[in-house]
């Protein structure tokens, strides 16, 4: 198939492409490398250093192209579409930070400008050229929030004063991020119905890891994907083990009561694979809910450190003041039948996974601690 990936140097982007192009399928990609600059404004850096996109480009003997998708006039995507002709597109290409939507008016107002208007370019661009390709629009569990019942995988069976319709469960997002997300789903499935595109909505729990197979092993350094770990960047297991490999305490915000939904970057990848090789019929807006297991914040905070100590590290768990609003101790039941019904089955355990992270972050000591000013979280949803 042919496969253009938008946002291909991401976390999850350029592991994918790997993956993909591995598996025969013809891949390219679009990006602006807004999330390098990003990161180093946070005064961070990926764990790992990063090839320069020409040197990524030459790896794997594929054409990217280092332009915008929206919000400005830049053509690139029609260019891509207009010769590439993708049969899939995915679309990756948005600010992933809920903090850093947070932090000021200005950075949410480019996060909500730069997601909403990437997801419509995108749209736009395929009911002019592409309108029979299979947009794979990676949304987020956060999306649904935490509502006290059980979350369908997207769609479900509404009854109000004697009349039922099947309606999309409710958005209750908890940052201008996953806000914007949410906006994101009401447009795609809108261009769906609207336009008969087809298109697969990912409602991804928290990625976590450092290796996929295509890495190699030994892990070739060239083909490493980045790893954050800043207040904004970071996401929770990756931080916790980036702390636990620093000495540093590993820090659940509150009482670390928060359920989410977890799976291994290995699996995210695996995920998007199988979607990618099933896409829905024409005119259908598909949701899946793509995670492996729940867990509560402190739960992960002890794992990390059971891991770590079994490595030899020695490890404390501190609760930290939330900088963020958000529930605690709630009830957290979302369904997860689709993926595994188009054969998607876990590659390993969280414990492993998270042993082979402290295992590559010891490798990287020297960089997590030039970037250790950037961990504590300072981004307060109160202001
Ligand atoms: N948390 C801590 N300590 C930390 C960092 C986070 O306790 O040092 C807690 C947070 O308060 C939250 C949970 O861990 O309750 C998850 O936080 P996160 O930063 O790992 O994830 P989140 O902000 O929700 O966003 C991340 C990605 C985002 C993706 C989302 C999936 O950045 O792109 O959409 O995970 S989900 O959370 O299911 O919406």
């Amino acid at each position: 198939m042919r496969v253009l990936i938008l946002g291909i140097d991401g976390y999850i982007g350029w592991p994918l492409a790997m993956h993909l192009a591995g598996r025969g399928h013809r891949v390219q990609g679009i990006d602006n490398l807004s999330r390098r600059g990003r990161v180093l404004a946070e005064g961070s850096q990926s764990a790992f250093s990063i090839p320069a996109i020409s040197e990524r480009v030459r790896r794997l003997g594929i054409a990217v192209s280092t332009g915008s998708v929206g919000p400005t006039e830049d053509d690139t995507l029609v260019n891509v579409l207009a010769s590439f002709h993708p049969e899939v597109i995915v679309h990756l290409a948005e600010q992933p930070s809920a903090p850093w939507s947070m932090k000021s008016g200005q950075n949410c107002q480019e996060t909500v400008r730069e997601n909403l208007a990437s997801t419509l370019a995108v749209l736009w661009a395929m009911r002019e050229w592409s309108p029979g390709a299979h947009l794979v629009k990676l949304g987020t569990m956060g999306e649904y929030g935490t509502p006290g019942v059980d979350i369908p995988e997207g769609w479900f069976d509404l009854e109000f004063r004697g009349r039922s319709t099947r309606a999309l469960f409710p958005r209750s997002p908890g940052s201008f991020y996953h806000a914007s997300k949410a906006a994101d789903s009401l447009m795609v499935e809108m261009a769906c119905r609207t336009w008969g595109l087809a298109s697969t909505d990912i409602m991804q729990g928290v990625v976590y890891g450092t290796r996929t197979p295509e890495m190699g092993d030994p892990v070739d350094p060239a083909l490493r994907t980045r790893f954050d770990f800043d207040q904004c960047f970071g996401t929770v297991i990756n931080r916790f083990c980036t702390q636990a490999v620093l000495g540093l305490p590993i820090r659940p915000y509150g009482g670390g009561g928060q359920i989410r939904g977890y799976l291994p970057l290995v699996d995210s990848i695996q995920c998007l694979r199988i979607i990618t090789e099933s896409p829905p019929s024409p005119g259908r807006y598909r949701v899946v809910n793509q995670f492996e297991e729940v867990s509560s914040v402190l739960d992960l905070a002890y794992r990390v450190s059971v891991e770590a100590d079994v490595l030899g590290l020695s490890t404390s768990i501190i609760c930290a003041e939330n900088p963020r609003l958000e529930a605690e101790g709630h009830h957290y039941a979302p369904d997860h039948e689709i993926l595994a019904s188009l054969g998607y089955s876990p590659t390993g355990t969280m414990e492993k996974t998270i042993s082979d992270m402290i295992q590559d972050l010891l490798t990287a000591r020297e960089r997590l601690e030039e970037a250790s000013g950037a961990i504590d979280p300072t981004v307060r949803w109160g202001g």
